[in-house]
């Protein structure tokens, strides 16, 4: 395959409701969408996972536009015979970037597996039709609030809640919530917020017998996270500490955590994605598909990688309406079990609407081959 010309375009899209975590508040859904055309003309969309700013991890969308347009495109104009399986080692020699780098092989396996006919499902091993669902609730301004749109999520079926947390909303929000649905799969995400200094809080949290806490302390840290593993019961799963199948080695020799959170973006990949999980399941540690708020594009990629065996628990793969009132592509709808259909189409299995695309566009931009 030999790509002929990539194009660049933001999109932004109202959120249904802000979505606050300890790191920052997003109102509307901004994201990086790649395209990718080939000689034989094949197209493939990709999404970025980076934010406008760099507060998760830090990448963010103009820097991302910088690597792809200077770097990453470039990279493969030399390769007349491109394969997805081919972009660690064509892009390896730019370091990090990696939601960046994700975003484009995204797009060129899109354009390569709907040469072949084949879903982006089939071709990573997925091993189910259906993938269990959760959902991520964001820090609202009461836990009243809190306890109301857990109620309403539980009501549409979702099979785990995910609670925001920080310092200063932590024990009595989730407990307020364990209160009101003792029997429901509950997690909390600090996002980094915390230290080892307040393990007692994290010891507190024991009580409600949550499923996992999610990435507790700093998003560099593995030790830090050991030793608070060692002084709880209730499993740790790293997000942000996890960004390639070498770092769970690592994160899992040292005990840093029994479960872990794979995003596609946070890796450099989904061929990165699917090594993470491949180490996880050796040790027998179970991973879960995580989200960043993704479009109807990103989230084709998501519930794909979601259906591999190794992802036991449900992941942060929510319908389009829990985020949009119109997503770019047809929406991901929440089965009445709890489940989300996992795309069967040739490549991503969806593409973005025409009027829809158009409308959220902010800008677009083509990086062609220099003799173009
Ligand atoms: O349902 O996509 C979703 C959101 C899940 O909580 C979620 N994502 O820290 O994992 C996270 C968080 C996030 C969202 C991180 C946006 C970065 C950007």
């Amino acid at each position: 395959m030999r790509v002929v010309g990539v194009e660049l375009r933001l999109v932004a899209i109202p959120l249904v409701r802000p979505f606050r975590t300890s790191f920052g508040e997003e109102r509307d859904k901004r994201a990086l969408l790649v395209r990718v055309e080939t000689a034989d003309g094949a197209v493939g969309w990709g999404e970025c996972v980076a934010s406008p700013d760099p507060r998760y991890s830090e990448e963010f969308i103009d820097e991302a536009c910088l690597a792809l347009r200077h770097h990453l495109v470039p990279s493969l104009w030399r390769h007349d015979d491109l394969r997805a399986e081919d972009l660690g080692r064509v892009l390896g020699w730019v370091r990090g970037h990696r939601m960046a780098k994700a975003a484009l092989e995204m797009a060129v396996l899109d354009a390569q597996l709907r040469q072949e006919g084949r879903s982006l499902g089939a071709y990573l091993g997925a091993e189910r039709d259906r993938v269990p669902c959760g959902v991520s609730v964001g820090i609202p301004d009461s836990v009243d609030a809190l306890v109301e749109q857990v109620g309403e999520y539980v009501e549409r079926g979702y099979q785990r809640v995910k609670l925001k947390i920080e310092p200063g909303w932590d024990v009595e929000p989730a407990g307020a919530v364990r209160r009101a649905f003792p029997k429901v799969p509950l997690s909390v995400d600090a996002n980094a917020a915390y230290r080892l200094a307040d393990a007692s809080m994290f010891e507190a949290l024991d009580d409600l017998e949550l499923v996992m806490i999610e990435q507790p302390l700093g998003h560099e840290d593995l030790l830090d996270h050991a030793a608070l593993q060692r002084r709880i019961a209730t499993p740790i799963c790293l997000d942000e500490s996890i960004r390639s199948a070498d770092d769970v080695r690592t994160a899992l020799a040292l005990g840093s955590c029994r479960i872990v959170n794979i995003k596609a973006g946070r890796v450099g990949g989904l061929l990165e994605a699917r090594r993470v999980h491949d180490v996880a399941r050796e040790h027998e540690v179970p991973v879960w598909c995580g989200g960043m708020l993704e479009t109807g594009i990103g989230r084709a990629a998501n519930v794909a990688l979601a259906a591999l065996p190794g992802f036991t628990l449900p992941g942060d793969t929510s319908a389009s309406d829990r985020y949009f009132e119109q997503d770019l592509t047809e929406p991901f709808v929440l089965e009445s079990d709890g489940t989300m259909k996992v795309p069967t189409g040739p490549g991503l299995g969806v593409e973005p609407l025409a009027d829809r695309l158009e409308a959220a566009t902010q800008w677009v931009e083509r990086v062609d081959p220099p003799s173009a």
